[in-house]
């Protein structure tokens, strides 16, 4: 008999999904309308053992507990801050998630939100389609990336891979994390705080954890200051959202290039309103070939486990 899952999110590769069928009894959460998911939910509970889930959905306290067979919680995603980890260890259930296949593109996705913002790509995109440019409006000059300070929260894997892109634009690199990363020629900052005052794009890649929570704060972005740039593709737990839309607001910030908010799909209005604003919606690892890569990984590890073989990716 093949094992049960409960799948809260789908793959967007349809090969992942179709292993996921041929190995497993899949319970399909997100195809069922919300006003009906507990009333199903309680139906297919009972025989639950392996959870799919992503870095955004994670998995709640109250969801394990209605699952007294789980064994298993695989993320689709790098990101387990949305997993209650201390529920999962107190019941014996393994987690696993994707990291090292999403780096490039997420790295990608934060040079992309530079970039965009250093040369005000949606302001100027409008200034062509809304006829600006042919009514003969003078274009005001964007200043280069090169010799800029770009200073990197978070030094892990993907950290490092921004730095490597923000280099080959002629960047100059700084970092901070509380643990100093051995063997980097890349200078480490005393403090988040010191390399704000450094950095004229502030790029956050570390993981969202309560450790992390509004650690860029409203005297990180005043360090950051009007001619800097902040950009967050990590989580929105890390920035103190309303001191970064008062402070853009204030432009005592630059401005910020977003792919990741306090509480998704939700932007703030205010934060919508603003000019000097680069949104995209959690976008990072959404290319074919990650998210394939991501699902693939979510299979392996999930077979793995239940073949009783040691799992690819566990989160320890
Ligand atoms: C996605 C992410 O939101 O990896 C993460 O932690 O935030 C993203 O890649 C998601 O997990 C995709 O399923």
């Amino acid at each position: 008999m093949k094992p049960e899952l409960l799948v809260l999110a789908a793959s967007p590769s349809a090969d992942v999904m179709a292993q996921l069928a041929q190995y497993f009894e899949c319970h399909h959460l997100w195809q069922q309308p919300r006003e009906q998911q507990a009333a199903w939910l309680a139906g297919v509970a009972p025989n639950v053992r392996g959870v799919l889930t992503t870095g955004a959905i994670g998995i709640k306290a109250e969801l394990l507990a209605q699952l007294p067979k789980v064994e298993i919680v695989a993320v689709n995603g790098i990101g387990t801050d949305a997993v209650d980890l201390a529920a999962t260890r107190a019941r014996g259930v393994v987690v696993t998630n994707t990291p090292g296949v999403l780096t490039d593109d997420v790295a990608d996705l934060a040079l992309t939100l530079l970039l965009a913002a250093a040369r005000r790509l949606p302001a100027l995109d409008t200034f062509v389609r809304n006829g600006s440019w042919e009514a003969g409006k003078p274009i005001a000059s964007t200043r280069a990336l090169r010799g800029k300070v770009c200073g990197i929260y978070g030094f892990g894997r993907i950290g490092q891979a921004i730095g490597d892109r923000a280099q080959a634009f002629g960047m100059t690199l700084q970092y901070f994390q509380p643990r100093a990363i051995e063997g980097t020629p890349v200078p480490r900052a005393d403090s988040l705080l010191a390399l704000a005052e450094a950095s004229d794009y502030l790029v956050v890649a570390a993981p969202g954890s309560p450790a992390t929570h509004h650690t860029v704060n409203a005297a990180v972005l005043a360090a950051l200051g009007p001619q800097g740039t902040l950009v967050n593709i990590a989580r929105g737990s890390l920035v103190d959202e309303d001191a970064m839309i008062a402070a853009l607001r204030e432009h005592t910030l630059g401005m910020a290039a977003l792919d990741v908010f306090a509480d998704e799909p939700r932007v703030p209005a205010a934060l919508r309103e603003l000019e000097n604003v680069v949104l995209t919606p959690h976008i990072g690892s959404l290319t074919v070939e990650t998210r394939h890569a991501m699902g693939q990984l979510v299979v392996d590890n999930l077979r793995a486990h239940f073949d009783g073989k040691p799992l690819l990716t566990p989160v320890v």
